[in-house]
């Protein structure tokens, strides 16, 4: 109904969330028109007018509780509504196919690889349709993660790291602003993230992240056993020095 409204949604929660968004939409919308109505007609019928007298009311009794059950039943409704998406998109996640480490900083965004050191500058490359774990984490203040296309925000919070994740449906170039008002820079803190095609994510990762990533491939290929650990080890050593 509003879909026209919102940013293109390239994320396979999206839908989760956007029809949320829509129903509580409908609802405060509804509830502003009957309030801005009731205002409306109260403003005429209760107008100064010759011979009328103020007179003072201490309210309705009836009508208090049912202000506040009403709104308060729809808040528990929401809520039960929302779990599912909640839990879901927050407090859990399908295995990673790739992880990306990002640190903020006022005022950008620092993109690292594993088994990469090479930092990359407000710009992240993830390939489509693959279930992306972001380990987030700040240097300074609050900052907040935000894609709107993806339908993700999480805040960065210093002294942890928060994983959220997200998978795209669509190849493109999205806009990666930072939605916390972070300091001086704030406005001028973006980044743009890259989905890829397979073979352009494939193409990308070989110029891009060679570096680190081909001593841990070798290794596995040289000892198909059970290389994974003490190729992970290895290149866990290396990022400490
Ligand atoms: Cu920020």
């Amino acid at each position: 109904m509003l879909d026209w409204w919102l940013p293109e949604n390239v994320s396979t929660y999206g839908r989760d969330i956007d029809w949320l968004f829509h129903l509580i939409y409908a609802i405060t919308g509804v509830t502003f028109i009957l309030v801005a109505a009731a205002l409306i007609a109260f403003l005429i019928m209760y107008r100064d007018r010759p011979g009328r007298r103020a007179r003072y009311t201490h309210g309705n009794t009836t009508l208090e509780i049912v202000w506040t059950i009403v709104p308060a039943l729809i808040l528990v409704v929401l809520t039960a509504l929302s779990a599912p998406a909640w839990s879901k998109i927050k407090m859990s996640a399908p295995p990673s196919d790739v992880v990306v480490e990002v640190t903020a900083k006022q005022f950008n965004w620092q993109v690292k690889y594993p088994n990469s050191d090479q930092v990359f500058l407000d710009e992240m490359h993830v390939p489509v349709n693959k279930v992306v774990h972001i380990h987030l984490k700040s240097q300074d203040v609050i900052h907040s993660f935000f894609v709107p296309q993806f339908r993700m925000k999480q805040d960065a919070v210093p002294g942890r790291q928060i994983t959220q994740w997200f998978e795209v449906v669509k190849p493109g170039k999205y806009e990666w602003p930072c939605a916390e008002l972070c300091g001086f820079g704030h406005s001028g803190m973006r980044g743009w993230i890259y989905v890829h095609s397979p073979e352009d994510y494939k193409k990308w990762a070989a110029e891009n992240l060679t570096a680190e990533a081909k001593p841990a491939d070798t290794a596995e290929t040289a000892k198909p056993a059970d290389s994974a650990k003490p190729a992970d080890k290895k290149t866990g050593g290396k990022a400490k020095k």
